[in-house]
């Protein structure tokens, strides 16, 4: 198992549901809040695998330490699969959360079908690029036609589970923890790293 990790996202959400569910591990974390020289990379890959490769690659290099970087999107039936690998920047290369669900609640508004998932690809590099890990989560839910509790982050509010029969916006970060794509995806990863320590 590795003895240091970075957890490499620019996403304060992420990092605070990474760092929960990594701490009771052996494995000394840290954040790019350590590294505030760093810019973001561009995401120029066309699936979430390339994207959570290339960026756990970038920050890798320049933070000189392994890093766990991941690509999630939320993936709607009626959309036929929409935002996916764009949910970041659905409503445009300024998105914020609230516009981005603003788009997505259009966009769905006279759709019958609710079906969608969140679906998260985690990568995790060395510093030289090579790729040690990735890993695959989902996780099942409805979209809701407003939004629905103020916990979480990005699109949380508007994303029932199916399995916690309420909106992320209204589970705490165990209950997400429990179900959730990103989740899933590192309960895998940790099974890897346990089998092959
Ligand atoms: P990093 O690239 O720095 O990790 P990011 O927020 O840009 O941060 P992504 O490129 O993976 O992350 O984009 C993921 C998008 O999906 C973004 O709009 C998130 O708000 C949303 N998202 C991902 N996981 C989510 C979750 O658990 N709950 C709600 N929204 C989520």
């Amino acid at each position: 198992m590795l003895r240091q990790l970075c957890i490499a996202t620019k996403n304060e959400g992420k990092v605070a549901e990474f760092m929960e569910m990594l701490r009771d591990l052996p494995i000394e974390l840290h954040s790019l809040a350590e590294f505030p020289g760093i810019v973001e990379p561009e995401e120029t890959g066309k699936t979430l695998s390339a994207n959570a490769r290339l960026k756990a690659q970038y920050y890798a290099k320049l933070t000189n330490m392994p890093c766990l970087a991941d690509d999630s999107g939320l993936e709607c039936a009626a959309l036929n699969g929409a935002p996916g690998v764009l949910t970041a920047r659905y409503s445009g290369e300024n998105a914020t959360d609230k516009s981005n669900i603003e788009k997505l609640l259009s966009d769905m508004k006279f759709c019958i079908r609710r079906n969608c998932c969140f679906r998260c690809v985690i990568a995790v590099s060395l510093p030289e690029g090579k790729i040690l890990n990735e890993v695959e989560g989902i996780c099942d839910g409805l979209l809701l036609h407003e939004e629905v509790g103020t916990a979480g982050f990005g699109y949380d509010p508007i994303f029932w589970s199916k399995e916690l029969h309420m909106s992320f916006g209204e589970a705490t970060q165990e209950q997400k923890n429990a179900v959730s794509h990103r989740a899933r995806a590192l309960k895998r990863l940790i099974q890897i790293w346990k089998k092959h320590r």
